[in-house]
């Protein structure tokens, strides 16, 4: 049996969180994984990286298929995101008002929630804490240099790479019915919706210069959400194929 470490990076500059990575990789590969991740980030003036063993690690065959929009219009793109929300059983009346929040800001302070917002299909909010949100981690490509090198070669980003195995993870929890998200840097406006089999990449999803931004996670109603916390901080998968991209 292999055994798989999980590498987990967090980079501050004057106290504000500017780099973040986790890698899941090989005893042999741990001292090359650690000499990236100290180079992502260009300046910072804190560093912390936790190298930790995983107990059981979990595989998925394939990553969520890419499907792209091309809009140029966050307004009409939130319109196309809703539309792929209802078809997956959230109201338009739920998602309209969560996305808003996204946008200008879902932590009751304004700002950006540090993690995501879990919400069912009554509109319910499910976070145990609405600022910290739920943050999905223990995911990743098998061979993310392949995986990495594909979707750059295709136009795609190394945001893409993280996101995609992020909702990759989230869509595989059965009560996970779909995922809405953008970045919150200001100038980096496509965002994406995924739901089961999809993950679909909308360009302009917001507003260039809004440095808001977030996730949301749309769960069934009778989701159990100390286990869904379990799931997505604790169990480990290392997917081990890009889907399909379009
Ligand atoms: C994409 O380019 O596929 C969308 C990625 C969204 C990333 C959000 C983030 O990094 O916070």
């Amino acid at each position: 049996m292999r055994e798989y470490y999980s590498i987990k990076m967090r980079a501050t500059l004057e106290e504000k969180h500017i780099s973040g990575a986790e890698r899941i990789t090989t005893k042999d590969k741990i001292n090359s994984v650690i000499t990236q991740l100290l180079e992502r980030p260009s300046y910072y003036d804190f560093m912390n990286i936790k190298v930790q063993k995983i107990s059981e690690i979990q595989f998925i065959e394939k990553s969520l298929n890419i499907k792209t929009i091309k809009t140029n219009d966050y307004q009409h793109a939130n319109q196309l995101a809703i539309e792929i929300l209802k078809n997956q059983g959230i109201p338009q009346e739920v998602s309209t008002s969560c996305i808003n929040l996204i946008h200008h800001g879902a932590s009751p302070d304004g700002g950006n929630m540090r993690g995501a917002m879990i919400v069912n299909i009554e509109g319910e909010r499910l976070e145990k804490d609405k600022s910290r949100g739920i943050r999905t981690v223990n995911v990743d490509f098998e061979d993310r240099e392949k995986v990495t090198k594909t979707l750059l070669e295709k136009g795609y980003t190394e945001r893409t790479v993280d996101a995609l195995a992020l909702a990759t993870k989230n869509l595989n929890h059965p009560d996970i019915l779909a995922e809405y998200c953008i970045s919150d840097q200001p100038d980096y406006t496509t965002g994406y919706v995924a739901v089961k089999g999809f993950y679909y990449r909308i360009t302009h999803l917001k507003k260039y210069g809004n440095p808001k931004g977030g996730r949301i996670y749309f769960v069934k109603n009778n989701t159990d959400i100390e286990k869904l916390y379990e799931y997505l901080q604790s169990k480990a998968f290392l997917i081990k194929e890009l889907g399909d991209l379009e």
